[in-house]
C-alpha cells in the first residue's frame, strides 16, 4: 500500500511566516526522509524555503507552492499555472481597503503569485507584533471570513474566482478549482495524510482536506509534532 503525507505550512510547520522551531525541525526533516512528504502551501517557494531550511526542503519529495498552482521537485519548478484576473477584481479589494475599519496599513495588500493572488488589509508589510495584532481584531470582527464571502459572492459565477481564508493576515484569491485540491491530479498514493490548520470551510485547506483519506485539522505546529509522535512515528 502507498502511503505519502502532505503538509501546508504556515500555522502547521511553522508560526504564520515565521521560521520553524529548532527542535521541531530536527525532528521533521528526520521523519519527512523516511516517508514519502509533499508540502503544500498557499505561500511561494522563496517563503517555504526561508522558513522551512533547504534541509527540510530537500528532504521532501516535492513541494507545491501558491495554493498548488506551482510544482517543486528539489529546485526543478515542473509545472506553474497562469492567472490574470480581471482589473475589477483589483477595485473591488483596494475598496475593501479604503472602507476598513481595521486602519492600520502595510503594504503591499496585494501579492500576484503563480496562479492566484494573496490580499491583505493590513498587508505584507506588516511585521510580527501588527500580524498579531490583526489577526486578533479579525477574530473577532471576522473582516476576513467575511470579505471572502463576499467576494465569492460577487465573483464566483462571474469570473469563476473563489477567495478564502488562510494564514493569520490575509486571504488567497485563485481560479474555482485552482486550490490545493488541485494537486491530488499530480500525485498518486493509495492512503494520503494531510495536515493543515485551515481545513474548515472557507479556510484555504478545506479544498484538499476533502480530497484526501485523512485530514488533522491542527491548531498549531506543536499539534502536528504531537501527532506525528503519537499515531505515525
Ligand atoms: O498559506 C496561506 C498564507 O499563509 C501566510 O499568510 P499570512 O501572511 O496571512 O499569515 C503567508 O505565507 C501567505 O503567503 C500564505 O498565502
Amino acid at each position: 500500500m502507498k502511503r505519502c503525507f502532505l503538509f501546508d505550512v504556515d500555522g502547521t510547520l511553522t508560526e504564520p511566516r515565521k521560521r520553524i522551531d529548532p527542535i521541531f525541525s530536527h525532528f521533521f526533516e528526520g521523519w519527512a526522509s523516511q516517508n514519502v512528504t509533499y508540502l503544500v502551501s498557499g505561500s511561494d517557494f522563496p517563503k517555504i524555503k526561508e522558513q522551512l531550511g533547504q534541509d527540510i526542503i530537500d528532504s521532501c519529495n516535492g513541494v507545491f507552492a501558491c495554493m498548488g498552482n506551482e510544482y517543486w521537485k528539489g529546485e526543478q519548478l515542473i509545472y506553474a499555472n497562469k492567472f490574470k484576473p480581471n482589473n475589477e477584481v483589483y477595485d473591488y479589494l483596494l475598496e475593501q481597503l479604503s472602507r476598513s475599519d481595521w486602519k492600520i496599513a502595510m503594504p503591499p495588500h496585494i501579492e500576484e503569485r503563480t496562479g492566484m493572488m494573496n490580499f491583505s488589509i493590513l498587508g505584507r508589510g506588516a511585521e510580527h507584533d501588527l500580524r498579531k495584532q490583526y489577526n486578533e481584531w479579525d477574530t473577532e470582527h471576522k473582516q476576513r471570513e467575511t470579505i471572502a464571502q463576499k467576494f465569492n459572492e460577487k465573483f464566483s459565477n462571474k469570473y469563476n474566482l473563489q477567495a478564502v481564508v488562510g494564514g493569520a493576515i490575509s486571504i488567497d484569491i485563485q481560479e474555482i478549482g485552482k486550490d490545493k485540491g488541485q494537486i491530488m491530479e499530480h500525485i498518486d498514493y493509495d492512503e494520503t495524510i494531510f495536515f493543515g490548520d485551515m481545513c474548515q470551510k472557507g479556510g484555504n485547506d478545506y479544498s484538499l482536506a476533502q480530497k484526501v483519506s485523512t485530514a488533522w485539522n491542527v491548531e498549531s505546529p506543536k499539534d502536528t509534532y504531537n501527532i506525528l509522535n503519537l499515531k505515525y512515528e
